[in-house]
């Protein structure tokens, strides 16, 4: 029996869905569209089998078959990341990290990482999340620039003596320096982290600076840049590390791999692995060049004054109107995005004065950077005359006929 006659209402709903991811512009930095390719394999029978354990090391019967497509993706995981040791088991990046911290510390232990309102993220040590909670928590955060101030990154490491500091974020626009972050690390004897979940398909592609040879463990999430499934990955070219990380993931915080998204992980991972990639996130980087230039023409404040990877952070610490205001607004004419806090944040985090723009969907469509300026041009419009509510109509009319010149799906997939 197909969904639609067993499941009406979910059956529907997915198509709603669909009809919203076609229809509209997605610009929230780390969404993208995965390919049919992974979306087929992860709605298949792989979804039945149990395999807890590693591949030959199971403790089901049966897993003959999920081993070689385990090995598979981790085999193509460590091509990709020229890094010698991979577990592709995460349910998600936040699993990931989680993983990576109950394998190298102690409860108790100091981290340090960046400040989830400069654009770290919870799994950073915030007092909300388990990485918080369980750890002493230290951070350091961004100049006014929007930049990371790595002299000052190095006293606050020299003061707190974390035993292991983290990198990486989800709402910075330049590049980290992995070498530098290593350096600090090696001065007050820390581990490394670098969490790549934003910028790992750029870094796969030679469009970001590798955090290899500089970290000693790194992670990822599998949808965001990289376009393959929901899910997380944890890397090393450390042998004691990668027993750490095995145990530490399962049994330690997971219980049977989802073998479904493993496959598609792997599919997903021979896609990164193709010369047509690198196309893709070069455009990727293009795109947001693009798009940071048009708003910065057209006056509006770009955190750091530009980008270097697949996102913008617009500041409006210098307007009336919030990142809140900003977010309804565009939503309204189409065009899905979050707002975010900034440096010198003045609002609260469920107002805030900024906003996150990426282009890694768009790009995935087969934007360019002539679709870019004028989609750039039209959320200028849009912020320019905040409140009208005609306009953002009117746009989205004009942006849906864009978007239908640009079939992400190219049929309905239910
Ligand atoms: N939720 C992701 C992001 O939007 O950056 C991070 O986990």
């Amino acid at each position: 029996m197909s969904l639609e006659c067993f499941d009406q209402e979910v059956f529907n709903l997915t198509n709603q869905e669909l009809k919203r991811q076609c229809e509209g512009l997605e610009m929230i930095a780390s969404e993208n569209f995965t390919l049919p390719e992974v979306m087929e394999v992860m709605g298949s029978i792989l979804t039945n089998k149990y395999a807890e354990g590693y591949p030959n090391k199971r403790y089901y019967g049966g897993c003959e078959v999920v081993d070689e497509i385990e090995n598979i993706a981790i085999e193509r995981c460590k091509k990709l990341f020229k890094c010698n040791f991979a577990n592709v088991q995460p349910n998600s990046g936040s699993q990931a990290n989680q993983g990576v911290y109950a394998a190298l510390l102690n409860p108790g232990d100091k981290i340090l990482g960046m400040d989830l309102s400069h654009g770290g993220h919870l799994t950073h040590g915030a007092k909300v999340s388990s990485s918080g909670k369980i750890y002493e928590s230290f951070f350091y955060g961004v100049e006014l620039d929007g930049r990371i101030n790595y002299e000052k990154v190095r006293e606050i490491a020299h003061i707190v003596k974390p035993k292991l500091i983290v990198c990486g974020a989800s709402a910075y626009a330049r590049f980290i320096d992995f070498a530098k972050f290593r350096e600090i690390a090696d001065e007050v004897g820390a581990y490394l982290f670098a969490d790549i979940a934003h910028i790992a398909g750029l870094v796969v592609a030679g469009e970001h600076p590798d955090p290899f040879p500089h970290a000693h463990v790194v992670s990822s999430t599998t949808h965001k840049t990289l376009r393959g499934p929901r899910g997380g990955i944890i890397m090393s070219n450390d042998e004691e590390i990668a027993k750490k990380i095995n145990s530490a993931i399962f049994p330690g915080i997971q219980g049977g791999p989802l073998m479904h998204v493993i496959a598609a992980k792997a599919v997903g991972f021979k896609f990164n692995l193709s010369e047509e990639w690198k196309i893709y996130a070069k455009q990727v980087r293009s795109n947001a060049q693009v798009l940071a230039k048009v708003l910065m023409d057209r006056k509006y404040k770009l955190v750091s004054d530009g980008t270097d990877n697949h996102l913008v952070l617009m500041s409006f610490l210098d307007r009336d109107f919030s990142g809140k205001d900003a977010d309804i607004a565009l939503g309204n004419s189409g065009i899905t995005v979050n707002k975010n806090t900034v440096p010198g944040e003045i609002r609260s985090p469920f107002i805030t004065s900024g906003l996150r723009l990426g282009t890694p969907a768009l790009t995935a469509r087969g934007f360019k950077e002539k679709e870019m300026e004028i989609v750039a041009n039209y959320i200028a419009d849009i912020l320019d005359d905040i409140n009208n509510v005609n306009l953002q109509k009117e746009i989205k009319q004009k942006l849906q006929v864009l978007a239908s010149n640009f079939i992400i799906y190219e049929k309905a997939m239910f």
